[in-house]
């Protein structure tokens, strides 16, 4: 009998589960530009975009081989604009005896979607997304009993399941699990960066950019130049780029910031990957082979395959592991809204201002910023996690609420209380200087500590520390700075309190 198949924008890979056995004589496939998915968040213009001229592609590329692809268009009149709605017009369409999807990326997507036997009165099979590495299954079975997840040792039994970068005798190569203290480089001056390769947009793509600038001409985000990739060839192409030119020196510099210069040595692939175009068995096996071959040294390949095998799939499992509460937590109470400068990025925070500008120019900009620049300050800053998560899920190419809120919630705000991080990633404004040159042409002086001239991620980190003590003091990670804030007379403590706020209280909210 025949079957209804759904691919989401976010499932563009033909080996997606809910596309095994596809019948081509009476199976028909499903996608739907749907007006609810481009807005829950505000996205970037260029994400919009982006994911939609990948489904138009991918649409194409089902049809060339002979599968009927019934496709909704976002200006189609008879559109609905939810998933649900479209779901239930196409079965009342083609009439099929089941519908067969793919587990989507986010919670409230698995909601609606357990809803559709009610509202077709068809079978829904909701089929396992196989494209990772480690099940739900599997990583709730890792999970078990744990009172906190640490990616280092989940990433080691992925690494042992896989054999990937293991010997013969399963030992890790090269003798240790983690090569991370190789790569924490600053950039060295003069030094010359590889040009990455960009993709010109065909006129799929030239379409939907007229439609999103129709649709969405508000929204947050320069539509162009738009150089993703929205095709397989060609986020493989990009790929291959990655691997030849910026792999080798991804390790060292993996954690550097430059002014003009938002890739870096960068894979550039997270949308890729989180989209469907490129899988992660084929890019660790990719970068694993460059390794082999001797053309990558072990620190670059390591920490890469590290952010795919580990990161990626740790901050997966824990997303579907610990949802709905997860996202409802907020360990340190922050209630700040969110500044209006991370939409407008007019600040003079140069660090702040560049990075929001790179987001707001490629809807990206790589994790060390996302960390500890725009992070960071929203963190020190107490700003509630809800209207922070919001902005990441919104401004990023390669952001769906699985991958985006671990690394928000739990490691950019310590709003989880440390399921996730050992310690908040809290800094002051010498980290940013040691790791960029952002501070240089700042208005604020970095090595200012208090003052209207002084950097403000100085006194706000000392601030943070005072204005939380009664949860982080115990944290051992913490103990140096808190036996500093011991030594200081109460007047002092006060004073920085004091500047914090009345700097804090500057701040038009969004
Ligand atoms: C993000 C997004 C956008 C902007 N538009 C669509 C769309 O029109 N149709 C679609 O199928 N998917 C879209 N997506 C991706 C979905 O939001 C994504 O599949 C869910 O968030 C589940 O991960
Ligand atoms: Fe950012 Fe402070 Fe450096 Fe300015 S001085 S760029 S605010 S860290």
């Amino acid at each position: 009998s025949s079957s209804l198949r759904i691919v989401l924008g976010d499932q563009l890979s033909r080996d997606l589960s809910a596309l095994d056995g596809l019948d081509p004589a009476r199976d028909v496939v499903l996608m739907a530009e749907v007006a609810d998915e481009a807005t829950y968040v505000p996205h970037h213009r260029q994400k919009i975009a982006f994911i939609l001229s990948a489904m138009r592609h991918f649409a194409a590329e089902l049809r060339a081989e002979g599968i009927t692809v019934d496709y909704v268009r976002l200006d189609d009149p008879q559109n609905t604009g939810s998933f649900t709605g479209e779901v239930k017009r196409t079965a009342a369409r083609h009439k099929p005896a089941r519908i067969i999807v793919t587990e989507p990326g986010e919670w409230r997507v698995l909601q609606a979607m357990r809803g559709w036997e009610g509202e077709t009165g068809l079978s829904v099979d909701i089929r396992e997304d196989t494209r990772f590495f480690a099940s739900r299954r599997r990583f709730a079975r890792w999970a078990a009993d744990r009172r906190s997840y640490r990616m280092e040792f989940f990433y080691r039994e992925m690494r042992r399941e896989t054999g990937i970068l293991l010997t013969p005798d399963g030992e890790p190569e090269g003798g240790h699990w983690n090569y991370d203290a190789e790569n924490r480089k600053p950039l060295p001056i003069g030094y010359t960066l590889p040009k990455r390769q960009r993709f010109a947009p065909d006129a799929t793509t030239r379409e939907v950019l007229d439609l999103v600038a129709r649709r969405f001409p508000d929204n947050f985000g320069d539509l162009e130049p738009f150089g993703w990739a929205v095709t397989r060839a060609d986020a493989l192409a990009a790929l291959e780029d990655f691997l030849a030119h910026s792999l080798p020196r991804f390790g060292d510099y993996q954690d550097a910031m430059k002014r003009q210069a938002p890739f870096l040595h960068h894979g550039l692939i997270a949308p890729y990957l989180n989209i469907g175009l490129l899988g992660p068995r084929e890019v660790c096996a990719a970068a694993e082979a460059e390794y082999r071959e001797g053309r990558a040294p072990l620190n670059a390949v390591e920490g890469f395959i590290r952010q795919i095998l580990g990161w990626r799939e740790y901050v997966r499992g824990l997303y579907w592991h610990r949802m709905p509460d997860y996202a409802e937590s907020n360990a340190l109470d922050a209630h700040r809204p969110l500044p209006w400068f991370y939409w407008s990025g007019e600040t003079r925070m140069n660090c702040l201002s560049e990075v929001i500008g790179q987001t707001r120019q490629h809807a990206y900009s790589h994790h060390i910023q996302r960390l500890m620049v725009t992070g960071n300050f929203a963190l020190l800053a107490g700003i509630d996690p809800k209207q922070v998560e919001e902005w990441y899920l919104a401004v990023y190419a390669d952001a769906f609420e699985w991958v985006e809120l671990p690394n928000t919630h739990g490691m950019a705000l310590f709003a989880d209380g440390g399921i996730m991080a050992s310690k908040p990633y809290a800094a002051s404004g010498a980290y940013i200087d040691r790791m960029s040159d952002f501070c240089g042409s700042c208005a604020y002086k970095v090595k200012q500590k208090s003052g209207h001239e002084a950097c403000p991620f100085n006194y706000l980190y000392w601030a943070f520390l005072i204005r939380n003590e009664r949860v982080l003091k115990g944290n051992p990670r913490l103990a140096m700075p808190y036996r500093t804030l011991a030594k200081w007379p109460a007047e002092r403590l006060s004073a920085i309190t004091r500047e914090a706020e009345s700097f804090l209280n500057s701040l038009d909210a969004s």
